[in-house]
């Protein structure tokens, strides 16, 4: 997660006092004359240099809230919330007042991102703020400080993954499934008075619920947004049940029909992940039997004996080599790599740019596998991107559309290919093309099996918004859009006491979760795009653009238009294209696509 502006705004008490002479002031002018073009420029003035100042206030205050969890620091964290959500509130009502005004594209652009900067608004009323602060603060801890104890043996969510990740023992897996999520009954009730208190602050902002205010912020209309998002979907959807019958084939013939029956949904405890989202650990039981030398990078990291901050430290050089600037040396004194042993902390990945300068880090409990030299790159491209857009004004300060934000570090990941590794010394040498299909497998169990999940889990949050699913169906809701899009049932019985989805850190956390669907879908292009911009000519699989100053310089003048232009402006810049286009992820995958049907051909496929 990267911090969003608004989500996390805040305001000491001497500038709220600030605030209300201002607000005063200018209530006071509105009852003389309409509002000007000068009037809506002081305006915006005062609302980039405030945010600015809160947004520096509240990013220490969470920083402490999610390092170092305990009741003194959630209550500080709470108390900015509350106070960054008023002020981003009310000077977003206020923002109505210049609709008539004939701005130029920048103010008026400004002031729309302000009505739209918050995920969670709450009315204009301290109570209530107050208690979404509250709810958000108190749910946030209850799944970071999430463990499931059998007998006397406690698992915390990464103890339990570790176990996912190995994949030997399903009982057990499933004890743990169902374990993990005892996290979440507890924020139901919560969870359903957050989305009633915000729905409240949307429809005061002009919008009927909070999905139409999430699937507003992409430069078009609400519909159009979500039809983009299922027309990309029917895309890659081919390519999804071709993975999902391979895989399915494969852990039944390892499993057993007792565990993985050969038909239908794949019990979602056995793909690798906690929430069957990613099942790239499941590589081994799946892999072509003609690939015979694929390396594992897990492997190759343990053997090499880098450590947490040598993995960070390899990430980082691979944006220098593109050009980029070092990070700073705060970033490697204040970050938390290792989830320390003295103290309850958050350790859902994240990247943060406290004072919106330069004071970056990242926030994670780094294990020393493949999967999380992946994740710091993804940090790290938030990072880079903070830094990137930081010269914009407050208002602009955030990437084209959090798609963007997303996708920025996992294309740099894909650029993490055998070459590469061979040329910073973690690999001997290139296996041969004839290697390829694996490398490809282990990257579709990656990014192909998440496509659906990315689009699901927003699916139900809009549903629950516009209160088509009810809270008396949060549970059924979840399982319907779980079983269709992904093709996966619960091991074992699920109800209406359980609440699946808070189980996942987005839902207790608030972030917005298409930004990841629509992320999968921008890397491959952009990816595209950089290899052709440094001359790169073969299979894109094979494509690194490491050390490339030309691939660098066009990722970065993108990057340092912010949120200021329309994302399809950002698109063009960086592919010449201004839409979101799925060939490139299915042209990038065609040669396992290939395989797989060959393999799937008298398998029954579909679920
Ligand atoms: O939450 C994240 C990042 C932080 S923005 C680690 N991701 C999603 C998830 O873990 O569910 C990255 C991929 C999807
Ligand atoms: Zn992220």
């Amino acid at each position: 997660m990267f911090r969003f502006m608004f989500n996390l705004f805040v305001l000491p008490v001497v500038l709220a006092i600030t605030f209300h002479v201002l607000y005063n002031d200018y209530q006071k002018s509105k009852t003389q004359a309409p509002p000007s073009v000068a009037d809506a420029k002081a305006f915006l003035q005062e609302v980039n240099t405030m945010l600015a100042k809160a947004s520096e206030d509240y990013g220490h205050a969470a920083w402490l809230a999610a390092t170092y969890i305990n009741s003194d620091s959630q209550y500080v964290e709470t108390k900015a919330a509350k106070e960054i959500t008023l002020l981003a509130v009310r000077y977003a009502r206020q923002a109505a007042k210049f609709d008539d005004v004939a701005l130029d594209a920048s103010d008026r652009r400004q002031l729309d991102a302000l009505k739209l900067g918050l995920s969670f608004p709450s009315p204009d009323d301290e109570q209530q703020a107050t208690r979404l602060a509250d709810i958000g603060s108190k749910m946030q801890a209850l799944y970071s400080t999430g463990q499931y104890c059998d007998g006397d043996t406690c698992y915390n969510l990464g103890q339990m993954s570790d176990v996912f990740a190995k994949g030997d023992d399903p009982e057990l897996m499933k004890k743990l499934w169902v374990g993990w999520r005892q996290v979440s009954p507890p924020m139901r009730s919560m969870y359903a008075e957050q989305v009633s208190i915000a729905n409240r602050g949307a429809k005061d902002l002009g919008y009927p619920d909070i999905g139409v205010l999430w699937r507003s912020k992409y430069d078009m209309s609400a519909e159009q947004f979500a039809a983009d998002m299922d027309k990309q979907w029917h895309k890659v959807k081919p390519l999804y049940e071709a993975l999902h019958c391979h895989v399915r084939a494969k852990l039944n013939e390892h499993y057993g029909d007792a565990v993985v029956p050969n038909s239908g949904k794949i019990p979602a405890h056995i793909l690798g992940n906690m929430w069957a989202q990613s099942w790239g650990n499941v590589y081994d039981l799946v892999k072509p039997d003609e690939v015979k030398q694929s390396y594992d990078l897990t492997q190759l990291i343990q053997q090499a004996d880098m450590d947490e901050q040598a993995m960070v430290k390899t990430g980082e050089r691979f944006f220098t080599s593109l050009g980029f600037a070092p990070l700073p040396e705060t970033f490697w004194q204040r970050s938390q790599f290792v989830r320390p042993r003295d103290r309850q902390v958050s350790c859902h990945a994240s990247a943060w740019n406290v004072d919106n300068v330069d004071d970056l880090r990242i926030k994670m409990c780094i294990k020393r596998n493949a999967e999380d030299f992946n994740t710091i790159h993804h940090e790290l491209g938030h990072n880079f991107y903070q830094r990137a857009y930081n010269q914009q004004p407050p208002l602009f300060q955030s990437s084209a559309n959090d798609g963007f934000h997303e996708a920025l570090g996992d294309v740099i990941a894909l650029s993490v290919t055998p070459s590469y590794l061979v040329q910073i010394g973690l690999l001997e040498q290139e296996p041969p093309a004839s290697e390829d299909l694996g490398f490809l497998m282990q990257q579709a169990l990656e990014k192909i099996a998440f496509l659906p999940f990315g689009l699901l889990v927003d699916k139900w949050r809009w549903q629950v918004f516009s209160g088509e699913i009810s809270p008396a169906d949060y549970n059924k809701g979840w399982w319907q859009l779980r079983e269709h899009y992904q093709g996966i049932t619960p091991p074992v019985e699920r109800g209406e006491s359980d609440f699946d989805a808070g189980a996942k850190y987005h839902i207790p956390g608030n972030t917005p979760y298409s930004r990841y669907f629509l992320a999968h879908i921008q890397q491959y292009q952009f990816h595209r795009a950089l290899c052709e911009v440094a001359g790169f000519q073969g299979a894109l699989h094979r494509c690194s653009i490491y050390n490339n100053k030309a691939a660098g310089e066009k990722l970065k003048n993108m990057m340092a238009m912010g949120s200021s232009r329309p994302w399809q402006d950002a698109m063009e810049a960086l592919t010449g294209q201004r839409d979101l286009d799925a060939s490139a992820i299915v042209d990038y995958f065609a040669p396992l696509k290939s395989w797989l049907d060959k393999q799937n051909q008298n398998r029954q496929c579909g679920w």
